[in-house]
């Protein structure tokens, strides 16, 4: 063979290798492609701590792994959710159990479980403060972002925090061993001041360095493809271009727009927000080719019976989402559904609605 078609040879193949690599999807991309072919047909319904505890049962808040497999949403409508969320508050500790005592081994477990039967998981982090020592809600040091950063005081301890959640991740792995696609949602409600991370207690810039440390460590020195980074402020009500980019951390970091949408006050002033908001971020979302998803919401005990359809519905119906997920079912403040509440009758009106899409409606 002559060199110059050694050489021609070598090119083909390199060009091969290069269009197969492009070829190749990662776990993240296939779910992102997955939820955007969802989205079409409606938006999922989540629930925070499903398969853990329920309105009346205490599940992994005793100990209790004789209730495998219940779900007060399984209990009221037949079905699971079609997304499930799990939190790793206290995986940094190297705690067994999270911070709302569920075993990080049935997390593990539950998480690939919902993965395995065709549904889909998400994953936020409430760590605790690491110069404190306090819990997620410790606002008292506004110099806590500053010293996690290199060249701050707790930066060593920080990257063993971002190694245990790096190793938790690591275990996320189907049956063929294969990563499990999870929506990763870090840092959220930061638009607030009730976390160590929020607004008033970081700079944009702290802000930006903090998400881009923990996102180059997961992604580039760890190697996860199987992360769906969704970047998640509060309700906020007066978003525009400018101030939402002052801590969106960029459409190369991003691909979903979450919102974590509770109402707290009048009905009047949350429809108003939400609306407001929704109006901006699904434009935004649709220019930046992002998912859109009310990555939290509820209203604490739902004390109005027919909330769902008569207030939450008609709002999400009007927007791309992919879907909105509500926080846990715990005894003494829950947010989801259950037959034991008296919003049940509601909440099945709204899940037998052709729009809303629980896990039957897309397990494949
Ligand atoms: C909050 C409350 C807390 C809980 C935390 C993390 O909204 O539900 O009780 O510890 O979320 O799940």
């Amino acid at each position: 063979m002559n060199y110059k078609l050694i050489i021609g040879i070598a090119a083909l193949l390199l060009a091969a290798c290069n269009t197969a690599k492009t070829n190749v999807e990662t776990q993240s991309e296939q779910l992102a492609a997955r939820m955007a072919q969802l989205q079409q047909r409606g938006y999922m319904y989540g629930h925070q701590d499903d398969p853990m505890y329920g309105l009346t049962w205490e599940g992994t808040y005793a100990g209790d792994s004789a209730e495998l497999g219940r779900s007060d949403v399984l209990e009221l409508v037949g079905d699971y959710p079609g997304v499930m969320g799990f939190d790793l508050g206290g995986i940094e500790m190297g705690d067994a159990k999270n911070l709302d005592s569920v075993p990080f081994q049935r997390i593990h477990d539950e998480l690939v479980a919902h993965v395995t039967r065709g549904g889909i998981v998400t994953l936020s982090w409430h760590p605790r403060n690491p110069l404190t020592g306090s819990n997620a809600w410790d606002v008292s040091d506004t110099t806590v972002v500053r010293n996690i950063l290199p060249g701050g005081t707790v930066h060593e301890k920080f990257k063993e925090w971002m190694q245990r959640v790096g190793d938790f991740i690591e275990t996320l792995k189907d049956v063929e061993g294969q990563p499990v696609p999870v929506v990763f949602r870090p840092w959220h409600e930061n638009n607030g001041s009730w976390f160590w991370w929020g607004q008033k207690l970081c700079t944009d810039e702290e802000f930006h360095a903090l998400w881009n440390m923990l996102q180059d460590y997961l992604r580039n020195e760890r190697g996860f493809t199987n992360l769906l980074w969704s970047y998640s402020p509060n309700l906020d009500g007066g978003w525009n271009e400018e101030r939402f980019l002052q801590r969106y951390p960029g459409n190369d970091r991003v691909t979903l727009i979450g919102e974590d949408a509770y109402q707290w006050g009048t009905e009047e002033d949350f429809v108003k927000q939400l609306t407001a908001d929704l109006d901006f971020l699904s434009d935004f979302a649709k220019r930046n080719g992002k998912l859109l998803a009310m990555t939290e919401c509820g209203f604490k005990n739902t004390p109005d019976s027919t909330w769902w359809t008569r207030v939450l519905k008609p709002i999400m119906d009007r927007y791309p989402l992919s879907y909105f997920l509500t926080w846990r079912n715990y005894s003494k403040e829950y947010f989801g559904p259950s037959k034991d509440e008296p919003s049940s009758a509601d909440f099945k009106k709204l899940y037998e609605a052709e729009n809303t899409l629980f896990l039957k409606d897309i397990a494949k």
